[in-house]
């Protein structure tokens, strides 16, 4: 399984518990990742071609992509080693958040498109995007950036920037705090869904702060699952799996 997201975590509980044989990977995008009750592997598998090789060195039967709806390169590359082995692959994926009523959110397409929406203005921007992507943003200077990274990184791309260091899933009650004792006056975020990092969105209702929302990448086609019960009946129906 490809894993790095909360319901990854929950799906290697439910391997673990059915004696199923797993390994679930990491890209190592951090120092510490969470530890899981199945096997762990970290690190890129060198594009597709070493994905297809690793997939077929370990003999895997099934692969599931249980990675970040925006991994999109990840899950490119599996759905391009498993038609090309002709293995079993299911994603694993959680639906997008949807604005509710007092919530004041602006849907871009993409990171560039987030940087422009942002005013003129000097603005206290909650930047919750994570470390990748944070270059983009050093074309609106002006702005005071508060940043949640889950490391602590040697330099940064932003010349009035702040670093809170953290690994969700966080809280509404601490979120709402951490906007409030920085005086955000704008939030941008994924469109990540699930529970582990919607808080922030809850915290910027409450206090009535604009939300700068970016849309997931596009994803090939492939079968999808939407809960961890889902995924065990899709492996169950495989005979060669006896469960
Ligand atoms: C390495 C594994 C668990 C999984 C926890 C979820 C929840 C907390 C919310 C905010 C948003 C952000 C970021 C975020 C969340 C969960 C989940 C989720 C967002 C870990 C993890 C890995 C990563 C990689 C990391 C990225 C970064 C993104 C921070 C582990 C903790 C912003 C995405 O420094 C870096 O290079 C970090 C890179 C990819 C996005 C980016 O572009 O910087 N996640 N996050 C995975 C690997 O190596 O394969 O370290 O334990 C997993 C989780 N992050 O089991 O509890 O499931 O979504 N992760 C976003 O959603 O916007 C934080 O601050 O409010
Ligand atoms: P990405 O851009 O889609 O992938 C870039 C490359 O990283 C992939 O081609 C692959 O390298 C490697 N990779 C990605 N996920 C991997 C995994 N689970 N196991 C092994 N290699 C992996 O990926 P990303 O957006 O950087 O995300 C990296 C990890 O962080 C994933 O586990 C994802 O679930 C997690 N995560 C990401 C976000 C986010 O906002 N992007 C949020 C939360 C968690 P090779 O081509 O060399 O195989």
């Amino acid at each position: 399984m490809l894993g790095g997201t909360t319901e990854a975590g929950l799906l290697a509980r439910a391997l673990a518990d059915a004696g199923l044989r797993t390994v679930y990977s990491y890209a190592g995008r951090t120092a510490a990742p969470v530890a899981q009750p199945v096997p762990v592997r970290v690190g890129g598998f060198g594009g597709v071609a070493g994905l297809q090789a690793y997939l077929r060195d370990q003999r895997i039967s099934h692969v599931v992509d249980a990675t970040h709806p925006f991994a999109a390169q990840m899950s490119r590359n599996a759905v391009a080693a498993c038609a090309a082995l002709g293995l079993p692959l299911i994603g694993y994926e959680r639906s997008g958040w949807v604005a509710g009523p007092g919530d004041d959110w602006r849907a871009v397409p993409d990171i560039a498109a987030a940087v422009a929406a942002l005013p003129d203005r000097a603005a206290r921007v909650f930047l919750a995007i994570g470390r990748q992507h944070l270059a983009a943003f050093a074309a609106r200077p002006q702005h005071s950036y508060l940043l949640r990274l889950v490391d602590c990184p040697e330099s940064l791309p932003l010349p009035q920037a702040q670093v809170v260091v953290a690994r969700g899933p966080f809280t509404t009650e601490a979120d709402l705090a951490l906007l409030r004792a920085q005086a955000i006056t704008h939030i941008v975020a994924k469109n990540a869904g699930g529970t582990g990092a919607r808080a922030k969105l809850d915290a910027a209702r409450l206090l009535g702060l604009p939300v700068i929302l970016i849309d997931r990448p596009a994803l090939p086609q492939r079968q999808v699952a939407g809960s961890v019960a889902e995924v065990m009946r899709w492996l169950g129906h495989s005979a060669d799996l006896g469960v």
